[in-house]
């Protein structure tokens, strides 16, 4: 099987089985990216994330150009909120306000499936071959097929993107590192609303050679492929 390597990847080089790689690209959606959304209910300044939307369509060009496999999640919710525990719904930072479930300012009911809101946002869509996975917790692999999925595709090897770094992204990428997966977070694909919070996560991450994973940027691992 053809390997690549990125050189540039730290703590050192990450070397990846093109073919049994996949992309997993969290919650690149509207709720989290743009303002009336989950994250912004929240309080936070969503600007941030939008910045990096050009980074993740290139990163995501790249694993279609290479025919590696994309998953795509969503943190969403059924509408009666059944997969969303008390413990869940009741976070949040009064009096900014609005809770998960409540009718947002983007179109429809805040962090439920299939809202308008909850969707994507366009020019991160998946294509109509990628998987895009719903998942009610912060991490992809609570209540989700995605494991199994990841394993009919013979995948060892996840690079991850999304938002935000040191929520979903960073939960996701600690699960799949427990299962076995060889991880790389991929630098400028990610964000959070707080920059100390995701430079830390990124030097946690590749600490302790690699006690998590590695990480590198999108070019870096384009470079790799190419
Ligand atoms: N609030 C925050 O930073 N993140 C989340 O609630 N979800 C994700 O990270 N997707």
């Amino acid at each position: 099987m053809k390997r690549a390597t990125v050189e540039g990847a730290k703590p050192w080089p990450f070397t990846f089985p093109v073919e049994a790689t996949a992309l997993v690209m969290i919650d690149m959606q509207r709720d989290f990216v743009e303002e009336g959304g989950f994250g912004s209910t929240l309080g936070n300044n969503v600007k941030l994330l939008q910045a990096i939307v050009p980074t993740v369509r290139m990163i995501l060009d790249t694993f279609r150009e290479f025919g590696m496999p994309i998953v795509h999640t969503l943190e969403a919710h059924y509408p009666d909120l059944s997969d969303a525990p008390l413990a869940k719904l009741t976070r949040g930072q009064l009096p900014v306000g609005l809770r998960i479930g409540d009718e947002g300012e983007i179109g429809g009911r805040i962090l439920v499936r299939n809202e308008e809101g909850n969707g994507i946002v366009d020019e991160n869509a998946p294509a109509p071959n990628e998987k895009a996975i719903h998942k009610p917790g912060k991490g992809a692999f609570y209540q989700t097929d995605i494991y199994e999925f990841l394993l009919s595709k013979g995948v060892t090897h996840l690079l991850f993107g999304g938002v935000t770094t040191e929520v979903c992204v960073q939960t996701t990428m600690r699960e799949a590192c427990d299962r076995g997966f060889e991880c790389l977070m991929v630098t400028d694909a990610t964000e959070s609303y707080f920059p100390e919070f995701k430079s830390s996560t990124l030097e946690i991450l590749a600490s302790q050679g690699a006690i998590v994973g590695w990480t590198a940027s999108a070019q870096e691992v384009r470079d790799a492929l190419l």
